[in-house]
């Protein structure tokens, strides 16, 4: 074996690990993970201040980025980070905070 062959050798070795190595952080990446939008319907906010106390319940849910809750409407829309929380845990929130909630719409 030439010192040349065994080079080219070891760089071909090179880039099949590069790749592997690529793969697993692209799976594994954080920043892989879409944020997801739900729409919680919560029919228990019965005054105008019933809202602030389900977004605060919301938004202390970890992986929770943006909560919008429309009191006219009775329901809460919600965009977390599905790596982060689940949807069981968001309609556990609300629930603990005094307003049970059920998915309403999913995107
Ligand atoms: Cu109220």
């Amino acid at each position: 074996m030439t010192l040349e062959f065994a080079n080219v050798r070891k760089e071909s070795q090179m880039k099949t690990l590069l790749s592997v190595a690529l793969a697993l952080v692209l799976l594994t990446s954080p920043a892989w993970a879409a944020p997801k939008t739900v729409t919680l319907a919560v029919p228990g906010m019965t005054c105008e201040t019933c809202p602030i106390t389900v977004k605060m319940a919301l938004n202390k849910v970890q992986g929770v980025t943006k909560v919008n809750v429309d009191f006219d409407k009775k329901e809460a829309v919600v965009t977390f980070d599905d790596a982060k929380t689940t949807v069981a845990a968001l309609t556990k929130a609300t629930k603990d905070a005094g307003y049970p909630s059920t998915v309403k719409e999913k995107k």
